[in-house]
This record gives structure tokens, sequence and C-alpha cells, in this order.
């Protein structure tokens, strides 16, 4: 292994511990500097614990996840389990009370209708705000009980380790994309010291481990460790000890009495004795070569898909002392050894189906690979420079804030959101939330909800095209979970057919409109449309006909049905959608852009969706005259397309957010959902409506560059969808310079997962589009990345991509038509059309799943000069 003392700190560049080798360019994100040995942070204060946000490192295995602090005598790892929320039907105020939530509002629609007709904007607005509100408030301390509910976290464990940490060197703390594992190492007086954390999908357990000696072949620490749960305080816990090294704490929420278990198993000690405090001594076994703990976590919760409106536990129905048991007994049976190789092969995977090298002459790597720099003992700052990663993330981070050069962390910064996405999304539970998994407090910002009006969706954009399709069940199983109750409200405010959401839900069905009346956020009649539309997503990338005709077809059907019936047939001729507004500013409108550019999306997808099952003839169908009224619906939605209000120009040229000409072009607000048509939909684009495309750019060029994380994420999308790759590329690289903490997390701020997963699908969409039927290699290019290379991409139509370049043109695309996602429930087509496009070029091409085809510029014309199977 090779060893570069840099800035204090041992960089190891060698092949063990899950880092990569010398000459690839290692996936990581790491620190110089422990956190403070700090058990003083209150669970109540989440913006308080500024070690924790900045420059913790987050692992996770979908379910269960800890951020590790790497603090030296008493390390803090905090917990959280991602169905442990408050509210829900299980509160004191029972079911009743919990679904009580929708005013019946409907009747009021023709009054506000008219008074838009009256030119009487003011009425139209105030019996909006008086009635279009829900009952449910939306702070803890509206209502008692509090019926929403927050994520809650889990708690922490804080790791006594009696290490003296006044004489700390080579110190590092980091976490490897590679592996998914964060090392802590460092030492002290002569004595060096490891730990290793991760989480397992597999096993469903979470591992630390404890070392001491710097190499893989350890010894046990040879003092005692004391580890102490610092629990949620609003919960009773008790601890029990169920072994002489294992331990069991039972809780349970205060707000909703929900049941939690929290499980530590010690490996590798003598003994083990609780202290007064709440202590738990470890004796290590110095004869071995490490402790062990392995951890269970889990709650009583129960997705349910269908709730019954009367019992309060409704989603009671796990034993997680039980489950936690389980999964202990078998993760001892298994061994470190075997729980970290089962790990690792299931997190690659996922992971390594996708690389991406950008601009690799300039990544300091080729100058690395013969250890010149190292043998001719060049200067630190030439290290430095050729070697980035050799330098801690917050000082990478710092260099590119001042302009310098790093694609490796833009490289890194893309697969962290590919990381994170599988830390926080794997199926069997509910979907990343604000925070993904990682939340600090008893409650956090927006109570780390389900947000329906950009950020759950934006959260799951690059589960698809980053290929990592198995990560994107747990949105498929939260947009059922909404489908019940959501009928209830969506009958309650618009007399409609089908179901919707509103801006924030839970992991308990919530869909109704919370109790404020500030319409500008909490009129939210897309949340469910706008969900619909990434069951159809899914279809699109995956192939998976089952899917659709088993799962999405009848909810994507009955929420274009709800579409069609919240719209009102105006005098004018057209469907418009009144009462409307455009997230999170403006009035109350009729006709606000947002609102049709989603209905123009549904419908879009409910017609595909009926024509791809009503072709293969497996139409969801209990007798036969559902295929009658399973066509009429879709006439109905062609013809509602055809009449929907369309797209309007303002007099700067922009594309109006509004039905009126009122758009400010000083206006700089973060939300920019009006271009919904041009990302994530598909109805505005430079190729197919060029005029309304140069609108959008009008606005975007209005709305500026800068704003939160997640409205930067999303702006580089829609830029990188107007195929300007340098516009594009400076959103990115003010996401990474502004909206990024040093743990490379995405901050609004506070911390918000959603603009990392953002960013991550707005690399993807410079390098590869696929949302207009065919796959536009390089369609956003900037001149910052004249080379490179992407492997494993999805393209829509269930296609694989790998794209190279250089000198800014392409040089070759394999392009690999897929199996469908669920092969075995499919027919398998013999041939594919391959449509691609490059510049203005496109070839037409049949595809056979099992062969790869090579497409090239040959001449002026885009060709398949090699065709190979594999
Ligand atoms: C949306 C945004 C806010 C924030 C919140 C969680 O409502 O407008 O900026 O991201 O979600």
């Amino acid at each position: 292994m090779l060893l570069l003392s840099v800035g204090g700190a041992w960089t190891g560049v060698g092949s063990a511990c899950g880092q990569s080798v010398v000459g690839e360019r290692p996936l990581q994100i790491w620190f110089d500097r422990p956190a403070p040995s700090d058990t003083t942070l209150s669970l109540y204060d989440y913006g308080a614990d500024r070690y924790w946000e900045h420059r913790s490192l987050p692992i996770g295995n979908g379910a269960f996840g800890a951020n590790i602090l790497g603090s030296v005598a008493i390390e803090r790892i905090t917990l959280n389990e991602k169905t442990l929320w408050t509210g829900g039907p299980n509160t004191a105020g029972g079911a009743d009370y919990y679904w009580n939530v929708n005013k019946q509002s409907a009747h009021w629609l023709p009054d506000i209708r008219q008074a838009f007709l009256d030119g009487d904007a003011v009425t139209a607005s105030r019996i909006t705000r008086r009635n279009f509100n829900g009952l449910a408030g939306y702070e803890p301390w509206s209502e008692q009980p509090f019926r929403f509910g927050s994520y809650t976290t889990m708690g922490e464990v804080y790791v006594d380790t009696g290490i003296d940490e006044t004489d700390i060197n080579v110190y590092k703390r980091l976490l490897s994309l590679d592996s998914a594992k964060v090392t802590v190492s460092f030492a002290s007086k002569q004595k060096h010291y490891r730990r290793e954390y991760f989480a397992s999908y597999p096993d469903s357990v979470m591992v630390w481990r404890f070392v001491e000696s710097a190499s893989d072949e350890g010894v046990a620490p040879s003092s005692p460790l004391r580890l102490r749960y610092h629990y949620n305080p609003e919960a009773d816990v008790e601890l029990e000890q169920v072994a002489s090294n294992e331990f069991l704490y039972r809780g349970r929420l205060h707000n909703n009495a929900m049941a939690f278990a929290l499980r530590l198993y010690l490996d590798g000690v003598q003994e083990c004795h609780l202290l007064p405090g709440g202590w738990i001594e470890v004796v290590p076994d110095t004869s071995l070569a490490d402790v062990v703990v392995i951890l269970a976590a889990d709650t009583d919760y129960r997705m349910n898909f269908d709730p019954d409106f009367a019992d309060a536990k409704a989603y009671v129905g796990v034993d997680p002392v039980q489950t936690t048991a389980v999964r202990i007994k078998r993760a001892k049976s298994l061994g470190y050894a075997a729980l970290w190789e089962r790990h690792l092969a299931d997190y690659r995977e996922l992971f390594d189906r996708v690389s991406l090298e950008l601009n690799p002459e300039k990544a300091g790597y080729v100058a690395q690979r013969d250890g010149t720099a190292v043998a001719t003992g060049a200067s630190l700052a030439t290290l430095e420079a050729k070697i980035p990663w050799a330098l801690p993330t917050n000082q990478r981070l710092e260099r590119y804030r001042q302009g310098g050069v790093d694609p490796n962390l833009e490289e890194t910064y893309f697969q962290y959101g590919r990381y994170l996405m599988i830390a926080s999304s794997r199926a069997g539970t509910m979907p990343a939330n604000l925070q993904g998994l990682w939340a600090k407090g008893v409650d956090g910002p927006w109570r780390v909800d389900y947000h329906n009006n950009i950020n759950v969706q934006m959260n799951y954009w690059p589960a698809t095209s980053t290929n990592l399709l198995e990560c994107y069940q747990p949105l498929v199983d939260y947009i059922r979970s909404l489908v019940k109750s959501g009928t209830v409200t969506a009958q309650a405010y618009y007399g409609a057919r089908g179901w919707t959401a509103s801006i924030s839900s839970n992991v308990f069905g919530f869909t109704a409109p919370l109790s404020s009346e500030d319409m500008s956020w909490n009129f939210s009649p897309m949340a469910g449309p706008w969900l619909a539309t990434h069951l159809w997503d899914y279809y699109a990338y995956s192939q998976d006909e089952a899917f659709l005709r088993d799962t999405a077809y009848e909810i994507l059907a009955a929420s274009a049905n709800f579409c069609v019936d919240y719209l009102w047939e105006h005098p004018d001729g057209y469907y418009t959608a009144a009462p409307s507004t455009s997230p999170e500013h403006g009035p109350i409108d009729a006709g606000a852009t947002f609102v049709h550019g989603v209905i123009r999306e549904v419908l879009q997808n409910a017609i595909a969706a009926y024509d791809v099952l009503a072709v293969s003839g497996s139409l969801p169908t209990a007798d036969a005259s559902d295929i009658s009224l399973h066509a009429a619906d879709c006439a109905q939605w062609k013809h509602v397309l055809e009449h929907l209000a369309p797209y309007q120009v303002g007099r700067y040229g922009q594309l109006q957010e509004w039905s009126t000409d009122i758009d400010d072009p000083q206006d700089d607000h973060r939300h920019v959902n009006h271009l919904f048509g041009l990302h994530p939909g598909r109805t505005l684009s430079p190729i197919t409506t060029p005029q309304l495309a140069e609108a959008c750019k009008v606005v975007l060029n209005h709305r500026g560059d800068g704003a939160t994380g997640w409205s930067m994420g999303w702006k580089l999308n829609q830029w990188a969808r107007l195929h300007d790759g340098d516009r594009a590329y400076s959103l990115f690289g003010n996401l990474l310079k502004y909206g990024t903490l040093d743990n490379l997390w995405d901050t609004h701020p506070p911390f918000q997962i959603d603009g990392n997963f953002g960013g991550t699908a707005g690399i993807t969409e410079m390098l590869l589009q696929s949302h207009l039927g065919f796959i536009h290699l390089l369609p956003a290019l900037p001149k910052a990345w004249p080379t490179g290379t992407v492997r494993g991409l999805l393209a829509q139509g269930g296609f694989e991509v790998d794209v190279e370049w250089a000198g800014g043109v392409l040089v070759v695309a394999r392009i690999s038509p897929r199996s469908a996602f669920a092969a075995q429930t499919r027919m398998e087509p013999v041939l594919r059309t391959c449509t691609v496009r490059y510049g203005d070029q496109t070839l037409d091409f049949p595809a056979a799943v099992g062969t790869t085809y090579e497409v090239r510029v040959v001449g002026d014309a885009l060709s398949v000069s090699s065709v190979s199977s594999r």
C-alpha cells in the first residue's frame, strides 16, 4: 500500500479496506479532524448540532441509518429508523380524529369560478382560503394530540473509548462510496486505532467494529469500551440485558404509542456489565482481533395500502422485539466477515452499475499513476494539486468554491447521490424523506416529511436514469399508500373521481391540505397527479408490463380521472385549472401553468399506458364491460388533452406562470414549477416546441442561477433540457459551491437531501436524455468536460447506455437493450426500435436484447458501426 503524508493525515491509496487502487479515482468523502466528544447536545435542538449537519458521515440500509461523528474519546453515532414517526391514527385522539381532516368544500367551486368570471379575484381567493385548507395543524404545538406527526430520531449511542484525545495524529474519518463503509482511524500515544461502520441491507443490521492497530489484522481494544444509548426524550425506554453480551432497548413514543426496539449484540468480548447512568461496560477479549457491535432496530409500523379508517392500529403490525431478535440471531451466526462480504456484494451490485469519468487527463490520476510524484519527493503543493482526493473534502470544496478545477469532486458528487439513494431507499420501507433517512432531532425541518410539491419527486429523479430501479420501490409503495385516503380528499374538495394528495404527507396515508389558510403553499391538488407521473416513468425505464398492469394502471387512470373532474370547462372552451396556484408565491389563479403542465403529463401517461395494455390485451378487468369503460376513460382523456388551456407567452417573451401576464422579471423565487413541461415533464422542448423552449429560457434567466440547494438542482436539469450545457454546468457549480455542506449534503439551508438527488439527475440529463422517445446523446455537454466516459445509464424504452466523448464530441455510444426489469413476467419482443439522436442527426435501428450496438459519427451521419453480443 502506498502511503502519502498529506496535511498531517495518512492517505491510503491502496486496495485495502475497500478503497480504490492506485490509478483509479477513489470516491470518498473524508475529514482530518474529529468532532468534539460532546454528549450534551439536545435532541430537541436539531439546528444546534453543526458537526452532525456539516461533518458527519451517513450510512444506511434503506430503513436503519446512522451518522458517524468520529469523535475520539467518546464516539457519537446518531441513529434513525425510517418509520419512527409520531402522529397517525393511534394517538389518544383515535382513528376518527386522525382521519377527520378533510373539509367538505367541493360545493364552493362554482362560486369561485363565477367570481373569476366576474373579474373578482379577491372573492375567489377569499373563498379558496377559507375552505380549501384542512383541519389538521402542521406544527406539533398547533393541536393536541398532534396527528400529522413528525419523523423522529431513534436517538444516539455514545461509545466512551477511554482514549486521550489531546494528542491525536493521522486522524481520518472517511466514507468510501466504493464500499459503503465509514472508517475512522487515528493514532494516539504510539497506538493506532481503527473503527469501521456499515449498514447491511441483506442482513438488516448495522455493524460497528473497533480495532487497535492500523493494519487490517488488528487486535481488540486494550481498554474497556462503555456504551450508552441516549434515546428519544419523547419516548419511554427500558433496557434489558437479554444475554451476557446482548442488550435490548424497548421503547414507546409518547405521542402515538409507536413501539420500537434497538438491540445491541457485542461480539469479541470477555464480559459486559451494566453501570450506573445507563452505561454498558464492555470488556474486550484481548486475544481476539476486534470488538464488533451488531445493531438491529425496528418499529411496530407496517405499511397499509387499505387502511380501515376506524382502526387506530391500522399501521401497527410488527413486533420489533421479535424482528430485531431474529436479525441479531442470524447476524451472530454469520459473523463479521460474512456480514461484510454480503453487504459489499449487495451494495456493489447496485452501485457499480454506473461509472463516470470526467476529464481524466486533468484529474490528476494520470500523473499519479506511476508514482513519480512521490518517488521524486514532489512538494506537498504539487501532490495536492495532482491528487485532489488527498485533500479533506471540506478543503477540496473550499478550493472548488475559489475556482479550483476538480473533476473527481464532481464525479464524487454525482456518485454520492447514488450512494445516498441506495442507503436511504430500499424495498420494504417508506421512501427517502426530506433528509433521506438521517434526521437529528425529536422534530425536524418541515417535520422531515414527504413534501409533494417538488421534494419527494426530486428525490427519485436519479433512481431511474442512474440504474437504481430497485430503489424506486419505496416511492411506488408510498404512492399506493395515499390512494385510499386520497380518494376521500378528491371527493371532499373537488367532488372528483380518483385520488389526490396535498402538500405534505407522512407514513400514515395523510392526503388532506393542512390547516393553514396560506394557500400559496397549502393549496396543492397537483400533489397526487405529479406523484402518479412517477408510475409511468418507472414503466418507461423498466418496461415492466406486469407492473403497469397490476400496480400502476389503475392508480394512474384514477389520477387522470381526478384531473378531468378537477378541471373547469371554461366558457372560452378550454379546460382550465381554477382555482389553482403556482407554488409557493403569487395569487390564487384561474389557470396556473404548472397545473396544466402536470395534467398534460398525467393525461399523456394514462393514454400511453392504456395503449400498451390494450395492445397486449391486459387491461385490468373484472368483467367484459370494463373494457369499454377503460376505452371511454381514454377517449375522455384525449378530449380533455386536446382542449386543455394552452401554454402562453407573455410580454417579456416568458412562458407565463399565471393565466394573465403578471410575471415579474425581478421575481427570483426558488420554485420553477411552471416549467414542469420542460422538466420533469416532456411537453416543452427545444426539439418539439422551439418557441416555447425559448420562452422557458426567458423564465430561467429571470429567476437567476442562485437559490436554495434543491432549486439550483432543478434549474440545472431544466438548462440541460434546454440543451445549454454551459449554463447547466454553471448551475451545477453553484449547487456544489453554495448549496453543499462539507460532507457534500445538500443544504436548503438546513440540510435537505433533494438537491443531492436533483444534482445527480441533472448531471445525467447533461449526458443523456430519453424522455422524448429517443436516446439523445450528450444533449448538454459543457465546455468544461471536453473528455469523459459514462457507463451504465438507463434510457427510457429499456436501454442501457455507455457514452464516450473526447474533444467535446461523441466518440462512441454503446447501447444495450435490457431485458424487462421483471423479465419473467413479461413477453419479450424480439426487436425494439431504437432511435438515437446526436446533434441534429438521428438514426433508427432494430435492437435485440442480448446485443450491444455501437453508434458513432461517420462522416456527417450517425451509424451503427459494429454490433456485438454480450
Ligand atoms: C418546499 C419548498 C421549501 C422547502 C420545503 C421543504 O415547500 O418551497 O423551500 O424545500 O419544500
